[in-house]
């Protein structure tokens, strides 16, 4: 039934025009790939789901992207191949450091020469090492970044990518770090030009419907042999952990990183079968400026290889 849903979503919401290229440069990428080297695909930023069809307005996910970002940056040290689909203008890995207005990368020279703008001091190094990085990886094939915008966009790229990895068997691996939308409003029932307000309109009511749970595709169709991590946020303390276990004894995947909103950047659960086990950083972690997102990683790659022992 949920399959039946999923491919009625996929029927009433066209393919984008962009994804014969996405999946041609999937294909090529991973044809590129020695044996011996893992592929995971880490999704990253939040789905935009549009309110009208010549949009003008949309709802969005939060998500910054930042631990995307960070985890494809640690799956590429650790030897993985990173398929990087993350929202456009969202963080990137290696040069996630210096997001923000461009402009604030600039100094004014002391001197009046006319070209009188460069790097500031503080950052050349940093920036210079930061893109041989990227260069590097992407040099290496270790890096290829797809970049999405739509709700539509993110499940068709997500469907494309599992079929491709599909060959790699138990050699891919899915971190969804992504947050998707659970809710939209069907092509079919979309306005097609602006939603008006004027005289007389005192609320502007909404009907969205559920995104089908392509989680559950993913698992039974789309990748059954390949290491499937989600990830849980939520709000409120009370019932993170609950809809965590919920979501692995639904889906039948290998782990749900379960966090909170306003502390996900130092504490995530790891919910495994009936475990939860929980990752803080410490002071020194805090004080040294390491990152959740390489505990997070260490642990996904050494849940991978031992499955892979099994
Ligand atoms: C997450 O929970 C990510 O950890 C964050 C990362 C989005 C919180 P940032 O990008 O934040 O570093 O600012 N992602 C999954 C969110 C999500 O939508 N999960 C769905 C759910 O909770 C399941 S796919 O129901």
């Amino acid at each position: 039934m949920e399959n039946e849903d999923a491919m009625r979503f996929f029927i009433e919401n066209p393919a984008p025009p962009t994804l014969s290229d996405v999946e041609n440069k999937v294909n090529k990428f991973i044809d590129l790939q020695p044996e011996n080297r893992n592929v995971v695909l880490v999704t990253s930023g939040g789905t935009l789901v549009p309110m009208e069809k010549n949009m003008v307005r949309y709802i969005d996910n939060f998500s910054a992207g930042s631990r995307g970002a960070a985890s494809a940056e640690y799956f590429c040290k650790a030897g993985y191949a990173v398929i990087f689909l993350y929202r456009n203008f969202s963080m990137m890995p290696f040069v996630r450091h210096f997001e923000g207005p461009w402009t604030n990368l600039f100094a004014k020279k002391d001197d009046e020469s006319p070209l009188s703008w460069e790097i500031k001091d503080s950052l050349r190094n940093m920036l210079s090492n930061s893109l041989e990085d990227l260069e590097l990886m992407k040099e290496q094939n270790q890096l290829l970044c797809l970049p999405y915008t739509m709700l539509t966009e993110y499940l068709w790229y997500l469907k494309t990518v599992a079929e491709g990895l599909k060959c790699l068997r138990s050699r891919a691996l899915f971190y969804l770090a992504a947050a998707v939308s659970d809710f939209h409003i069907p092509a079919q029932d979309m306005s097609e030009h602006k939603i008006q307000s004027g005289a007389g309109k005192d609320k502007l009511e909404l009907t969205m419907r559920p995104v089908p749970k392509f989680l559950r595709y993913l698992v039974d169709s789309w990748a059954p042999e390949a290491l499937i991590i989600s990830f849980k946020l939520e709000t409120d303390e009370n019932i993170l952990i609950h809809k965590a276990r919920a979501a692995l004894h639904r889906y039948n995947h290998q782990l749900v990183i379960a966090n909170l909103l306003t502390t996900r950047k130092r504490s995530v659960a790891f919910v495994i079968h009936d475990s939860v086990m929980w990752l803080h950083l410490s002071e020194d972690d805090l004080r040294n400026g390491v990152e959740i997102e390489y505990y997070i990683v260490s642990q996904c790659v050494k849940l991978h290889k031992e499955k892979n022992l099994t």
